[in-house]
């Protein structure tokens, strides 16, 4: 009895020293800087970078990561490929100030994609860069000494289900024969459907189970421990994944009390703290009160392809923020750094351009919430509140020809009016049934995206009438 109750007052003090070590944090604080940032950059890195789309000299279809899962290669024949892996060229201070001179404010890598390769030290698996490769250092740990030189924050991606190098991790089951190296692919295809997607015998040396035990879970704790404040843990594709191991790799977040998570650790009971739209942009009225980010390829693919030079232009990538923003999401716009540890040069220029834009017109994007009009015809609206009413920021994608720019239902009065690429005022004129109109010069000033802002005194209300598209 006395040995219990000793028990329960040594527990409570235990606890109590640990809240008073660290104080729970709300939701909205964990994700004030998140929703805040608005832009980030997604970095999808490991040995897939090295074949780069290509196998026995065949090009394999679909995003370059998944390369071992499409072309079927046997485990000792990937592991024996990236032994070569050696990224002489990797300069993470550059690589992070390209992230902030793009204007992002977070970086996302894979410390771990679906091949399972970790690209850190650990002691849960010989599959990682210091003892599989010639190169045989932690790539993870200069990149977060680098972000915290820059002032970005860092996240990891890890693929806790899907690993299909350490034994007992899951293999998509999805057969899709296009773009396959093998084309014995009915034998395969057999194959993997009887063995829940696996394609090699060594993958099932150990359960599912025995893998989140041996593997996911120590390699996620010292993710957690060994690199400082972590900001965001990107789940992925939670095949096969079970409640109970859901529960283990959820509970580890304790290390980090500030962290922020996606919804991809297992469906539908594990939320977190993001919804994450996978290469699309969702649709205003598919949106709900959860906060969301979308994550897209410059390019088609996300891990390094040689041969994709299919990139979307600067003003695409630009218009999909400014679409994101308006609706009141986040952008996670993706590089796939060669195996040599250097961006591809389309994707350092797309930056650059965009950083160039950002510099300017970047007031329209960080800290500004959803438009009060939904969508417009001609462009998108975000806004922010100031100290004295409210910045409302029109970006223009067509140009009107008639140079008036009309917005309906205002009610709140103007106080200034200019553009944001020149600093040019412009007239902005309230009539008595709300319309507001904005009288432009004739030729965009920005041909990507031209910023007008509008102050006006007060809040503005949501508009009952979503007007276009
Ligand atoms: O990390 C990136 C992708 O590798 C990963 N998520 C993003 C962030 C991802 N995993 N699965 N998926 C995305 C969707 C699954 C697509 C599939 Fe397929 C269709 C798997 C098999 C058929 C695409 C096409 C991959 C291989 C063929």
């Amino acid at each position: 009895m006395k040995k219990t109750i000793l028990a329960m007052i040594l527990s409570v003090l235990m606890v109590g020293s640990i809240f008073a070590q660290q104080k729970v944090l709300t939701k909205d604080e964990r994700m004030a800087w998140w929703r805040e940032a608005r832009f980030g950059m997604f970095i999808h890195w490991g040995v897939y970078s090295l074949p780069a789309g290509t196998w026995d000299g065949r090009q394999i279809g679909g995003i370059g990561e998944w390369i071992m899962n499409r072309a079927k290669i046997p485990v000792a024949d990937y592991q024996n490929m990236a032994k070569q892996f050696n990224p002489v060229k990797y300069d993470p201070d550059a690589w992070v100030k390209m992230a902030k001179d793009a204007g992002m404010k977070y970086i996302v890598i894979t410390s771990k994609h679906h091949d399972g390769f970790a690209l850190f030290e650990t002691k849960a698996s010989k599959w990682n860069v210091v003892d599989a490769t010639v190169y045989g250092k932690d790539l993870l740990k200069p990149l977060a000494e680098a972000c915290k030189k820059y002032g970005i924050k860092l996240g990891f991606y890890y693929s806790q289900a899907q690993d299909w190098n350490n034994p007992g991790g899951a293999a998509s089951r999805k057969i899709t024969k296009e773009g396959w190296a093998n084309p014995d692919s009915v034998t395969i295809d057999a194959y993997t459907k009887e063995h829940k997607g696996h394609w090699d015998p060594r993958q099932e040396k150990r359960t599912f189970d025995q893998y989140i035990d041996e593997v996911a879970v120590p390699q996620v704790r010292e993710l957690l421990t060994n690199y400082g404040d972590l900001a965001v843990l990107w789940w992925d594709t939670p095949t096969n994944m079970t409640v109970e191991a859901a529960k283990k790799l959820q509970s580890l977040l304790a290390l980090q009390p500030a962290i922020i998570t996606n919804d991809r650790l297992k469906r539908p009971d594990f939320p977190g703290d993001h919804k994450t739209p996978e290469q699309r942009i969702p649709n205003l009225a598919d949106l709900d009160s959860t906060d969301w980010e979308t994550c897209m390829t410059m390019n088609g693919t996300w891990g390094y392809k040689s041969y994709d030079h299919n990139y979307k232009s600067p003003e695409t990538l630009i218009r999909n923020l400014l679409d994101i923003a308006s609706k009141g999401g986040n952008f996670l716009l993706n590089v796939g750094p060669t195996s040599e540890g250097e961006f591809p040069p389309e994707s350092v220029d797309i930056l650059s351009k965009i950083g160039q834009w950002m510099k300017v017109n970047g007031e329209a994007v960080y800290g500004t919430t959803s438009s009060p009009w939904g969508l417009f015809s001609w462009g998108r609206c975000t806004n922010k509140a100031t100290p004295k009413g409210t910045s409302l920021y029109f970006s223009v994608f067509e140009w009107p020809a008639d140079g008036k720019l009309v917005i309906p239902g205002v009610k709140n009065s103007v106080v200034s009016a200019k553009l944001l690429a020149t600093g040019a005022k412009v007239k902005a004129t309230l009539a008595k049934d709300g319309n507001l109109t904005i009288t432009l010069p004739s030729a965009a000033p920005d041909p990507l995206a031209s910023v007008i802002r509008v102050d006006v005194k007060g809040k503005v209300a949501n508009q009952p009438v979503q007007p276009a598209k």
